[in-house]
């Protein structure tokens, strides 16, 4: 596949074409000119998180699911951000099968007492497999309503230990150009990266998914194990992760550091801070409908709607300074 050919808009394109397109003009004239990308400079250090942001297990609870129509399977698994299988929304699904899942290990270290790089039976021997019906709002201006399976998070965590440095924790994809024909465009510095500060992922809708819709993962959602962070925009949610590291410091994010202007660490769903390009104000939902082309555009509520659920991690913190 020649570059321009990586770039090309198909004629399926359909969500939020124009808003698509502008993203994709940027990612051509950023690996383009290389330099720019590693223009940007260091933030500074957030504010701490507010001391006492814990909420009730039935609290928590009631953001595990939705009585919203579910995004079909079919469009879950055929529209899809996997830059590593190329640009296109069909191009993770359409790509050869060429993602091995099995066997697979993820090393876990850092600041904790007990790291370690374990198999994924081993990863999350213990745990009991939940299904959460989760919105996912892409920072493009398109969502779906998904049933993931999986384990929270913070249980996978918690066995190795952190200790108090680990102020954040890091999660990094697999970027081997044999298995994914993506990584041979310099669309993202590879490998694909992503963060959470500490009490996000210890927090109870942070989850680990394995599945969907009662079956493995498929390779284009991720498989064997992918992030679901549901009040934050999509490319939080990193995909087919090989590597979780406890860290001091804010950690580096594929899509901050390819425009840290557009795209912050945080990235809560926010109605009230525009993307510098787009209005973040409404979505289109690619749920319930057999037709995504005139899918209907809804608000965009505040943290994705689970505001009950985590706006209290952010008391205090400026969201438009912290976007
Ligand atoms: N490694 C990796 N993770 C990724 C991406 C990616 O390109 N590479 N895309 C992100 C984006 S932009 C979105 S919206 C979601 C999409 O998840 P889905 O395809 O399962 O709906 O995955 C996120 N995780
Ligand atoms: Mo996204």
């Amino acid at each position: 596949m020649s570059l321009r050919d990586a770039l090309r808009i198909p004629s399926s394109q359909i969500t939020d074409e124009a808003v698509y397109r502008d993203r994709r003009r940027l990612l051509q004239f950023l690996s383009l000119s290389p330099a720019l990308a590693l223009s940007g400079c260091a933030d500074a250090e957030p504010p701490p998180a507010p001391a006492s942001a814990a909420i009730t297990p039935a609290q928590a609870r009631s953001g595990f699911k939705t009585n919203e129509p579910l995004t079909r399977y079919q469009d879950v698994t055929t529209y899809n951000n996997f830059y590593e299988f190329g640009t296109g929304k069909a191009d993770p699904s359409t790509a050869r099968k060429t993602l091995k899942t099995r066997p697979w290990s993820v090393a876990v270290g850092g600041a904790c007492a007990k790291p370690g790089t374990l198999s994924l039976e081993d990863l999350l021997k213990g745990q009991t497999p939940e299904e959460r019906v989760y919105r996912l709002r892409c920072v493009e201006g398109w969502s779906m309503v998904i049933p993931w399976l999986g384990v929270p998070l913070a249980a996978v965590l918690k066995q190795f230990q952190p200790t108090s440095q680990a102020k954040y924790v890091a999660f990094t994809t697999l970027a081997d150009p044999l298995q994914m024909p993506g990584i041979a465009y310099r669309s993202i510095e590879w490998p694909y990266k992503e963060g959470l500060r500490i009490d996000e992922a210890m927090h109870p809708l942070a989850f680990l998914a394995t599945g969907l819709y009662g079956k493995p993962l498929p390779q284009q959602n991720g498989a064997p194990l992918r992030l679901v962070v549901p009040w934050k925009y999509g490319f939080k949610s990193i995909k087919s992760i090989v590597a979780i590291n406890f860290v001091e410091r804010m950690p580096e994010t594929a899509w901050h550091e390819l425009q840290p202007s557009e795209y912050g660490f945080f990235s809560n769903v926010n109605p009230n801070v525009d993307h510098p390009r787009w209005s973040q104000k409404t979505e289109r939902r690619i749920a319930g409908t057999t037709n995504r082309v005139f899918a209907e555009r809804i608000p965009t509520r505040l943290f994705n709607g689970y505001a009950d659920q985590v706006a209290s991690m952010y008391a205090g913190l400026d969201l438009k300074k912290w976007y």
